[in-house]
């Protein structure tokens, strides 16, 4: 009897193991390839202007997780330096200052850009702070989302969507809204995140905008390391397969 249970089990295993990659799969390795994974970074200043992307370049490298190429048409910042030495690093991505995940809806640039970059394997989101800002609402931000998946998907079904939930800001800089917006996007992405079957990253929870941001918003080295060290296990997973 145990036996038959665990042969059918194993049955079962083995007809899941031979299933297709899907959207949103999350423990297998990107598919062997003769060149580099390519990851996009995407998102807007926090993803285009601090140094947490190298940080995390810098961790990969450590772990001799070497067969990697950030993409993208943007390529900064000029330098980053942890405990004061300088960390060389990829610095390509898709981080535009000021930019929101509806505006990149309705201006139809992600596909533009996962084009250029083509094909892209792995992408890794932080998107919504200006959108909270300038109060657009959590669902118009959450169908943006919606759209910027099928976009995704469109351009490689295999591509592993990495989301980072948004990280805090001080209430000083955009008012207490703002500070409770990033929390109701927050809360609105992990449904998503898990209903979409993606993979998350938690750049929130234990993140203080006193001591890791430079002014409130954008995450200072201490802050950057927070998020290197957040994204880096998902990614490395994402990259490598495995439970
Ligand atoms: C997005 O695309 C629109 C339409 O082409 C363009 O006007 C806008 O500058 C683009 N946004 C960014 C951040 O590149
Ligand atoms: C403290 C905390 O929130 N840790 C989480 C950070 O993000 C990773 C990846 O999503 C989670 O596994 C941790 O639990």
């Amino acid at each position: 009897m145990k036996f038959t249970i665990l042969a059918t089990l194993c049955g079962l295993l083995s007809l899941v193991a031979a299933r297709p990659s899907q959207p949103g799969y999350h423990n297998t390795a990107v598919s062997p390839r003769a060149d580099k994974i390519r990851i996009m970074p995407f998102g807007a200043s926090i993803v285009e202007n601090t140094c947490w992307r190298a940080y995390l370049w810098k961790k990969l490298q450590d772990a001799k997780v070497t067969n990697i190429d950030f993409v993208g048409g943007q390529s900064g910042p000029a330098s980053c330096t942890l405990n004061g030495a300088s960390v060389s690093f990829d610095p390509n991505n898709e981080g535009h200052g000021g930019a929101r995940a509806v505006e990149y809806v309705q201006g139809g640039n992600l596909t533009r850009w996962l084009d250029a970059a083509k094909p892209v394997d792995i992408i890794m989101i932080h998107l919504g702070t200006n959108d909270v800002i300038t109060k657009t609402s959590i669902p118009d931000i959450i169908k943006a989302y919606d759209t910027l998946l099928s976009q995704m998907k469109a351009s490689n079904p295999a591509m592993k969507v990495i989301v980072s939930l948004l990280i805090p800001i001080d209430p000083k800089l955009f008012g207490q809204g703002a500070t409770d917006g990033i929390i109701s996007l927050n809360a609105a992405l992990r449904d998503w995140i898990s209903k979409n079957k993606l993979l998350q990253v938690d750049n929130y929870t234990g993140f203080d905008y006193v001591t890791m941001t430079t002014e409130g918003e954008h995450p200072n080295e201490k802050g950057s390391v927070f998020m290197a060290d957040h994204f880096y296990p998902v990614v490395k997973k994402a990259i490598e397969g495995g439970s």
